[in-house]
């Protein structure tokens, strides 16, 4: 059986990536496609008592036990869930994987590139995407909608809007071809306006994903 396809989702708060992500699973599965939806941190038992903590207002966490949290559980998820639904041929679609470690530890919070590039190998084992999907959103525009969510805010959303300007910097920076070059372990990456509407920002993806792989994905839903 031929290994399946491992697509991640990407892009500061509030870019729509859960939306995408939900709408192409479902997309997927009306074509009676073997596909497997994940998100970090979290997806495995493991992962979600970290994910728990992680994202608890009331944990005090210190950034580098926050960036080997998220390693835990990327481990335990890579290895319970993503090869082995890979292995059977699924689409592995992934909210987050990690650009999102090198933005908010590295970035954000200033841990050493080489550092988080060590333990994120370790944690995947050498996994590669076969493609990330960046969405691109203005700080403040991503931020406005998950104010607007009316969920409450977690313990990495609480933190002071420059962190996020710093993290949503990065995501700028991860979309040039000179930090992707750079950067072989991420895969390809591509980068998707999402500022457009729900309904434009996923045609945008599937046209992208159907020039890609046309036997796999529609050309629309
Ligand atoms: N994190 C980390 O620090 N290091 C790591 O290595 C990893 C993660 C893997 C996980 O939070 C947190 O962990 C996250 C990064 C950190 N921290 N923060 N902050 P999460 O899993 O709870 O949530 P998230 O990944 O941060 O999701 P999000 O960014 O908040 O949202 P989103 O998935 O991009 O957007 P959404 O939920 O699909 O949509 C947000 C709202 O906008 C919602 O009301 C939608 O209806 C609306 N929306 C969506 N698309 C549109 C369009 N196109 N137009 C208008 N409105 C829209």
């Amino acid at each position: 059986m031929a290994r399946g396809l491992l697509i991640v989702f990407e892009g500061a708060e509030g870019a729509g990536k859960s939306t995408q992500l939900r709408r192409l699973a479902d997309c997927l599965g009306a074509a009676a496609r073997n596909v497997v939806a994940v998100r970090e941190p979290g997806g495995t038992i493991v992962g979600d008592e970290i994910r728990r903590v992680l994202l608890d207002p009331e944990s005090d966490i210190v950034p580098r036990a926050e960036a080997l949290l998220f390693m835990a559980s990327r481990a335990q998820l890579v290895e319970r869930e993503i090869r082995p639904a890979l292995d059977e041929g699924a689409v592995v679609l992934v909210d987050r994987f990690f650009l999102s470690t090198y933005a908010y530890q590295g970035v954000g919070r200033g841990l050493p590139e080489e550092a988080l590039r060590h333990a994120n190998a370790m944690a995947t084992n050498g996994l590669v995407p076969d493609l990330t999907l960046l969405l691109t959103i203005p700080v403040e525009r991503g931020m406005a909608r998950v104010v607007a969510r009316d969920r409450g805010l977690d313990r990495i959303e609480t933190v002071a809007l420059d962190f996020h300007e710093r993290v949503a910097r990065a995501f700028e920076t991860f979309a040039t071809r000179a930090w992707q070059s750079e950067h072989p372990e991420c895969g390809p990456i591509s980068l998707v306006d999402a500022t457009r509407s729900e309904h434009d920002v996923f045609a945008a993806v599937l046209a992208d994903l159907h020039t890609r792989w046309p036997g796999t994905f529609p050309p629309q839903a």
